[in-house]
């Protein structure tokens, strides 16, 4: 595993995307600071100063696409929530893949943007901003949504060379088997950390809104919505509202 190790960038997986074929399978690309972070849907991901993480992981498992890398973020929220665990604190799992502190503060978020060309995959591009050091202020200005930063939580500065190589060691102590296995090898840990199942949601799907009560996560890890009229819905797109 290679780290490349970026003062400033636009978007760190703006940069892993445009030179994809340049970097080697697992490379990493970290940045000090992002100017124009996104999320999905082209919303926003506010860099809320130094000391926090903004990292693209590149990977390249094979040319074509397999079912299993739609669930990679979904495997590295459980990965984040077993670093955030030696910290003290108790995260809880968002489906698909937001972690959140007591179950309402997003302390990261997780866009995975695949490069195919000619049904040929270049790579998948991995990206996780997580908020390690802010200030209370400061975590209050980003609009939409309520939001933490680890130190806020603890109530003590984190080392963020420290909490990037705890994050990096855990993911890729599993990943090869978890590309083997799919989301069953990870269905036990994602499932006891979250915070939306046995619970009416509404799910913005897209421009549609769709209602139902969570019942389970399936084997593929889609959330099963049951409908008043008793049918059930599979969504693997969709914001919990
Ligand atoms: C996400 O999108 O949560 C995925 C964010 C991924 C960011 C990483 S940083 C490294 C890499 N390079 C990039 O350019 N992106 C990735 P989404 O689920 O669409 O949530 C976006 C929403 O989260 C925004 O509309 C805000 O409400 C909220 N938000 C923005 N900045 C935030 C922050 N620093 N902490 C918590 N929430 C934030």
């Amino acid at each position: 595993m290679e780290i490349i190790e970026l003062e400033s960038v636009d978007s760190t997986n703006n940069y892993a995307k445009n030179s994809i074929d340049l970097f080697e399978d697992k490379t990493v690309i970290t940045a000090k600071s992002q100017t124009s972070g996104r999320g999905r849907l082209n919303r926003k991901w506010v860099d809320l100063g130094t000391d926090n993480i903004f990292m693209s992981i590149i990977l390249k498992p094979s040319q074509d696409f397999k079912n299993v890398y739609s669930n990679l973020t979904q495997y590295l929220s459980v990965s984040l929530c077993k670093v955030l665990e030696k910290y003290g604190i108790s995260p809880k799992i968002k489906w698909p893949n937001d972690v959140m502190i007591d179950g309402e503060r997003k302390i990261s978020g997780i866009l995975s943007e695949t490069v195919i060309e000619a049904g040929k995959l270049h790579g998948i591009v991995l990206g996780i901003g997580v908020n390690l050091n802010a200030t209370q202020e400061f975590v209050n200005s980003v609009p939409n949504r309520v939001v933490t930063a680890l130190n806020l939580e603890i109530n003590k500065s984190v080392n963020r060379q420290l909490f990037l190589n705890e994050l990096l060691e855990e993911f890729f102590a599993y990943y090869d088997k978890f590309l083997e296995d799919g989301f069953e090898f990870i269905e036990n840990d994602y499932i006891k950390r979250n915070c939306f199942l046995n619970k009416d949601l509404k799910v913005q799907v897209l421009n549609n809104v769709k209602s139902g009560y969570a019942s389970s996560v399936n084997k593929n890890g889609e959330l099963v919505l049951k409908t008043e009229d008793n049918n059930e819905l599979i969504l693997n797109i969709g914001d919990i509202l």
